[in-house]
């Protein structure tokens, strides 16, 4: 035990795809035999976590009776007091999905995909969960000529209109949370990014019920910021939920352990999530690698409750830091809460300003002294 031990109130989840990940990849077979969520449950509750989150099949992975699966699911968290603040569908693994499942082509599939959805929304609000994240990781396309993107979009609006109603009709206090991704499985997938999921929304009849769930790894994957990304799904007040792991920029979607991969941007990000008004669960998305045995796992799970503690620990650090604020306040960073125009004032105000070009051009932000502060406390030689 010490100061980076997790406790139920940091509110740390993870799917139960995670830690019950095989290993099965595009190259190989399984390098572990399949985990009993029982198991898994008992275990992140033992390691401090607060919650567990799953897809319907997840549940399937020992005990392929569906009812007698649930059941053991249940037991398993009455007995430990976790939590399931999320759940979502597998719409990705049964071939019927190849072309996706709200936007195939084939419309027998898209019906059943919405009805997969509906038994596990059932579900997932029997048992407490107030986000529903809508992953969809094989709607889209290799080929442009295969895809009428915007009928595709129309249908996802139709399907989440759907879903939508049927919440509101059931009475459940539930969102839905959609989770962007570029590509992988698909060639290119739908709502790519961030900001793609954000536009689409404002198109939908429950607007106000679809939020997002971003994901580390996949807006670095598109080579993107995902603090900035964070930070405008907040200012949208559409952060429902997180997935955070790690991933080396752009290439394949690698769902490390969090930290594991950028580690400047996730102390920013933690940062952001402590001080920027998120108070949802931290969720961890990530894979424990290929190359680790079943006790591995359990050291991977904890290593991601550790890292964000830890980074949590420097942020507070950084910002109590005296050098920093003067730091902060010579780059003028508090400078930019302030309305352009003041209170009162008029645009012809504005025109009529005195200013001196040159002097303003001249002035420096001294930012690389700030950066390199953060940097000193990161690599814990300040603090
Ligand atoms: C899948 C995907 C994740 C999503 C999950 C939710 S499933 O493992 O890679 O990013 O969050 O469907
Ligand atoms: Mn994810
Ligand atoms: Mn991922």
């Amino acid at each position: 035990m010490d100061a980076f031990t997790p406790k139920r109130e940091d509110r740390f989840t993870f799917g139960l795809w995670t830690v019950g990940w095989e290993a099965r990849d595009p190259f190989g077979d399984a390098s572990r035999p399949p985990l009993d969520p029982v198991e898994s449950v008992h275990k992140l509750a033992e390691l401090g976590a607060y919650g567990v989150t799953f897809h319907d099949d997840d549940l399937l992975a020992v005990e392929p009776d569906r009812e007698r699966a649930v059941e053991n699911f249940k037991k398993a968290l009455a007995d430990t007091g976790l939590k399931v603040p999320m759940a979502t569908t597998n719409l990705f693994t049964h071939p019927v999905f190849k072309d996706g499942g709200f936007t195939s082509n084939d419309r027998d599939v898209r019906r059943y995909a919405i009805r997969k959805v509906i038994r596990n929304v059932d579900l997932a609000a029997e048992l407490g969960a107030t986000t529903y994240v809508c992953w969809g990781g094989r709607e889209g396309a290799e080929s442009d000529a295969a895809k009428d993107v915007k009928a595709a979009l129309s249908r996802y609006k139709e399907a989440l209109d759907i879903l939508g109603a049927y919440v509101v009709e059931k009475g459940y206090d539930i969102r839905f949370a959609i989770e962007p991704k570029p590509n992988e499985p698909r060639g290119d997938i739908l709502l790519p990014t961030i900001g793609h999921a954000l536009a689409f929304i404002n198109e939908l009849e429950y607007a106000d019920r679809v939020g997002l769930n971003p994901e580390v790894g996949h807006e670095q994957m598109a080579g993107l910021n995902f603090v900035h990304g964070i930070a405008q799904a907040l200012w949208h007040k559409k952060l429902f939920h997180i997935d955070l792991n790690g991933q080396h920029g752009p290439k394949y979607d690698q769902d490390l352990i969090f930290g594991h991969g950028d580690v400047k941007s996730a102390f920013f990000l933690v940062d952001l999530l402590e001080n920027g008004g998120y108070d949802g669960p931290r969720h961890f998305d990530y894979k424990p690698l290929r190359t680790e045995d079943p006790n591995d796992v359990w050291v991977s799970a904890a290593a991601n409750m550790r890292t964000y503690l830890i980074l949590k620990e420097k942020s507070k650090a950084f910002r109590a830091d005296p050098e920093v604020q003067e730091a902060l306040a010579a780059s003028r960073v508090g400078e930019l809460a302030e309305p352009t125009l003041a209170a009162g004032e008029t645009v012809a105000d504005l025109i009529a300003e005195d200013f001196d070009l040159g002097e303003a051009a001249a002035r420096g932000f001294h930012f690389s002294r700030l950066n390199q502060l953060a940097i000193e406390h990161l690599l814990g030689v300040r603090g």
